[in-house]
């Protein structure tokens, strides 16, 4: 039996779970479901990351030990995973003994192979990203440190003894890998990036800490603890038996290792692409087969991060939406690779054109004709005329099409054209019933044939297509699957095994089972309403915690950090300046605000500045406004001036000291 191992990365437990983590765990449900179902013996991976000084920092604020606050922390992730019918065969978790010991087996086996030796790093750490950067890497904050490019907090300078890996031995290594195994890295855009960065060359990488408590120890050096990326990524590993007895140890490792897909966001492609095979490399183990690389959703146009409240709450999502719904969204709408805006609105379309008028619409149209014209008994094929056999044979061609079709896109991860393969069945299926009208058959005295013949295949038609969907909508499929009065569990049938005219083999008597409603249409006014009042009520509880300490005085609205970091100001450097054609007060300048290319910039102040003497002059820029026109030009961005008097005379803002272009200020 051919066998298939899929994993997803394991999840930080220093926040809290989002739709983010929840996206690539519902992708990899999906493949493994698949695959199980195309009879491949599937292992499906999944967890959390649970090392750092980032959670041992954590745990400290919240005042508990560490391996406590952590075991919350995943309960809150098997909590909110819990109802979207994940059926991951383990969760590993980086604190689980049989991991410990077998990165530490990976660890020495590198070491053995002369791929590990002690040096000492000196450099400039994000204790966030838990990674060094090289100083031009690295933003300059105003005070004159170094900031993290990612989290732009400044970066601590760390001078250690420190393990360090030969990384700069894979090179050449590493390029053949990505030049004979084009499915190594996926999608190709992401392997051309990865070739790029490799090419530009490699430096040895440390790999352990001596400032960090809670780790995994250096075997036969316990001063130092475990690099936390070495120890997250030998999960993939340990998790099915490596170095350790878990699932029986080395057999169990070596029937599923190597992995056929690891699932990744695109922000953690490096440390999967380089390091993670270069690791493997050192040690002498296999590579992983592919690695997939999938895109962000995005909220209103930007990353979801909590400092910009945009995170997608799982539990409002669970509150209003079914399993399958969410689940369906995730794979239609956003094409897999690539990066897609998360909205509501979005999400509340596509259930009721897609879910509820599409395939509950087809179910209960369906059933409800089987139960009142043919007593709920599906009826076999009945002998119509040639026109309406044309028609029905074309439905069941369309059928087959699908799920060619689909089985050809989930192959290649395209899991967004596979749907609509499914959905142009529905749509043929739909066409055909509106043309035949079986209610009309139904009551002329020669039209049971005929609407035998419609019912039969319509019924026909959802029978297959809840098997086809069942990986991505495993709770519906079940429901339509008992509805049409079949027995067992639809996602144990392999398609290949599915014959057409199958339910009319059931036996005589055999009938349909309850209807339901598979998926009620949603009012999107109301649940819009309801969705801002949660999430305000919400963002208001987290205010709350951040609550100022006195009383706003009367006419004053205070806001919190939150609202204030929300605003990006930084320092900018006036390039160019010069007045705007039939526009008596606006200047139009561009403006250096430490991005590679500088900003164009309009600012209503032509009648009290010359433009030419402000050439040079730094100014304080709002870069995260919304992009708009004046006079058919774009300004992308603010410049700030205090208003003077009842006129409202501006006087740029500046600095008195010497500033970096492109300094934030907060
Ligand atoms: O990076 N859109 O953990 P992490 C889509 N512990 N997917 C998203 C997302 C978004 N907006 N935000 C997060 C770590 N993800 C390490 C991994 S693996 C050996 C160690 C998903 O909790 C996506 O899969 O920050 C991303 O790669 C992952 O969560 C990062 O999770």
């Amino acid at each position: 039996m051919n066998k298939f191992y899929v994993t997803t990365p394991i999840y930080y437990v220093n926040s809290h779970p989002h739709l983010g983590h929840l996206y690539t765990t519902l992708i990899a449900d999906t493949v493994a479901r698949y695959k199980r179902q195309r009879g491949f013996d599937t292992f499906y991976l999944t967890g959390t990351d649970e090392h750092g000084v980032n959670i041992e920092r954590a745990a400290e604020n919240a005042g508990l030990p560490v391996k406590q606050h952590v075991d919350g922390i995943v309960n809150e992730f098997k909590t909110a995973f819990s109802s979207y019918e994940f059926t991951n065969d383990h969760w590993v978790r980086t604190t689980d003994d049989y991991h410990k010991r077998g990165v530490r087996q990976l660890w020495q086996r590198m070491k053995e192979n002369g791929y590990i030796y002690k040096g000492k790093y000196e450099g400039w750490y994000c204790s966030n990203c838990n990674e060094f950067y090289l100083e031009a890497e690295a933003g300059a904050a105003p005070d004159g440190t170094l900031n993290c490019p990612v989290h732009e907090r400044p970066l601590d300078r760390i001078a250690e003894e420190s393990y360090f890996f030969k990384l700069s031995a894979f090179q050449n290594r590493l390029l053949e890998l990505y030049e004979t195994n084009p499915n190594f890295i996926r999608p190709e855009s992401r392997r051309n990036e990865v070739m790029s960065f490799v090419r530009g060359g490699l430096n040895d990488q440390s790999i352990s800490r001596v400032s960090v408590k809670w780790g995994i120890p250096v075997p036969d050096d316990p001063e130092h603890t475990i690099y936390v990326w070495f120890d997250a990524l030998s999960n993939y590993i340990t998790a099915i038996g490596y170095g350790n007895d878990q699932f029986g140890g080395e057999e169990h490792y070596k029937k599923y290792w190597p992995a056929d897909l690891q699932l990744v966001g695109k922000d953690i492609l490096r440390f999967h692409t380089v390091y993670w095979p270069a690791f493997l490399m050192a040690a002498g183990l296999e590579l992983p087969r592919t690695v997939f690389a999938h895109g962000m959703w995005l909220s209103g146009g930007r990353k979801m991060s909590k400092t910009l409240g945009n995170v997608i709450d799982l539990a409002v999502l669970q509150k209003y939406f079914q399993t399958d719904a969410v689940r369906y969204f995730c794979l239609r709408e956003m094409v897999f690779g690539q990066d897609g805006d998360f909205t509501y609105e979005a999400l509340l379309d596509r259930v009721n054109a897609d879910l509820a008028s599409g395939l509950g619409n087809l179910a209960s149209r369906t059933l409800t004709m089987v139960k009142n014209y043919c007593d709920g008994e599906i009826p076999a094929p009945g002998e119509a005329n040639a026109e309406l056999k044309d028609h029905a044979n074309e439905v069941r061609e369309a059928v087959a099409q699908a799920f060619a079709v689909f089985d050809r896109e989930f192959d290649q991860y395209n899991f967004s054209r596979g749907l609509e393969a499914a959905w142009s069945a529905m749509a043929r299926v739909d066409k055909f019933i509106s043309d035949a009208k079986p209610w009309d058959l139904a009551k002329q005295p020669n039209g049971r044939e005929a609407l035998n013949l419609v019912l039969h295949t319509a019924s026909e038609t959802l029978r297959h297509l809840a098997v086809l969907l069942v990986p991505v909508l495993p709770v519906s499929t079940q429901a339509i699957w008992e509805q049409l009065g079949e027995s067992g569990q639809v996602s144990e049938v392999a398609p290949a095994t599915l014959k057409w005219g199958g339910s009319s083999l059931r036996g005589a008597g055999a009938r349909i089972g309850e209807i339901k409603p598979i998926f009620p249409r949603l009012e999107k006014k109301k649940i819009m309403d309801e969705i801002k009042q949660d999430e305000s009520a919400s963002q208001a509880a987290r205010s709350a915690e951040n609550a100022p300490i006195v009383e706003a005085a009367p006419g004053i609205a205070y806001i919190n950090i939150e609202d204030f970091t929300r605003v990006e100001l930084r320092v900018g450097e006036i390039k160019t300046a010069a007045p705007v054609p039939k526009a008596d007060k606006l200047l139009c300048f561009t403006v250096d605000v430490g991005e590679p290319q500088p900003r164009q910039i309009l600012a209503g102040i032509a009648q009290y500045y010359e433009p030419e003497k402000l050439i040079g002059r730094k100014v304080i820029v709002v870069t995260n406004l919304a992009p708009r026109k004046l006079r058919g030009l774009e300004s992308q961005g603010m410049i700030l001036a205090a208003s003077i008097g009842e006129e409202g005379r501006p006087v740029l803002a500046g600095f008195l000291e010497e500033v970096p272009n492109g300094a934030k200020l907060k």
